[in-house]
């Protein structure tokens, strides 16, 4: 075992030290509080082989949603429920390299999520995204999720109709129209974590690189890690303007409803407490 160890070390592996610096950048900047956000990135298999033991036998989980486009592919994923505050001093806890299996309907766990973890609970988004992105981009690699803050605010002041979301952003900053002419696409507010929202994202995806989901966040797409990360960086910067400039003015014009708050607590298994939110029946 340790003469495998010595063999494989995946600590040397390129899209390791690249996801350790990727969360820890991320969560500096205040996008990952908690568990909030998630990355996969895909990898072929020479990049893997030289760090990862493919002899050994793989932890194996169902997919609720069969993926049989991905059938094959290697991804390295952020963990269900993990902080990217501690990606960096504990990868193999908190990261997993895994590979989708021939039918499309499980994955193999080849590293990483160590003490049974699981990935990201936004797998279906990222898988469904990455085959909308594949489609029209043969580059394609990456997909990230985060609770980018002046993008989550600005969907509370801006309407969500995408063609002036994209403008409004676009005014903000001369490079921003440079960076994502492909404009962003914006979703009605959805539970999190299922299959119809990974559905509605990767639909966006089709068309645009950067997704927002009001009162939540944003996912980005790229052909590299510094892709994905420079368009949100950037989307995340011209909403920062945005909102320091109509801060003085702006009204909120729309919000999480009573009633989403009610379904979200529902898909989640909490209980609300009672008198807060006003639900009629
Ligand atoms: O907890 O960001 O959208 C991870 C998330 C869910
Ligand atoms: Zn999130």
């Amino acid at each position: 075992m340790q003469e495998a160890n010595r063999k494989f070390d995946i600590r040397k592996a390129p899209f390791l030290k690249e996801m350790m610096e990727t969360t820890q950048h991320m969560w500096r900047f205040g996008w990952d509080e908690r568990n909030g956000g998630n990355i996969s990135r895909l990898l072929t298999e020479d990049e893997v082989a030289p760090f990862v033991d493919l002899q050994q036998t793989p932890r194996i989980l169902q997919l609720p949603f069969p993926v049989a486009e991905l059938a094959g592919r290697y991804f390295i994923v952020t963990g269900s429920g993990k902080y990217f505050k501690n990606v960096k001093d504990n990868p193999e806890d908190t990261l997993g390299l895994i590979r989708v299996q021939e039918d499309g309907a499980s994955i193999e766990i080849w590293w990483g999520l160590a003490n049974g973890g699981q990935p990201t609970s936004e797998l279906a988004a990222h898988f469904m995204s990455h085959m909308a992105r594949l489609k029209v981009d043969a580059n394609h690699r990456v997909i990230m999720h985060n609770h980018a803050t002046n993008i989550i605010a600005m969907t509370f002041t801006h309407e969500l109709d995408e063609k002036s979301f994209t403008k409004a952003l676009w005014q903000m900053c001369t490079e921003c129209i440079v960076v994502f002419p492909d404009g962003i696409g914006v979703l009605p507010w959805m539970v999190p974590g299922t299959k119809q929202i990974g559905e509605e994202t990767a639909r966006k995806m089709a068309e645009h690189r950067l997704v927002v989901w009001p009162h939540h966040g944003i996912f980005g797409s790229g052909s590299s890690m510094d892709e994905a990360f420079g368009l949100i960086e950037t989307a995340e910067k011209a909403a920062t303007i945005y909102t320091l400039i109509h801060s003085h003015r702006s009204g909120v014009k729309q919000t999480i409803s009573d009633r989403e708050l009610s379904e979200l607590a529902q898909a989640f298994g909490v209980t609300p407490r009672q008198g807060i939110l006003q639900l009629e029946n």
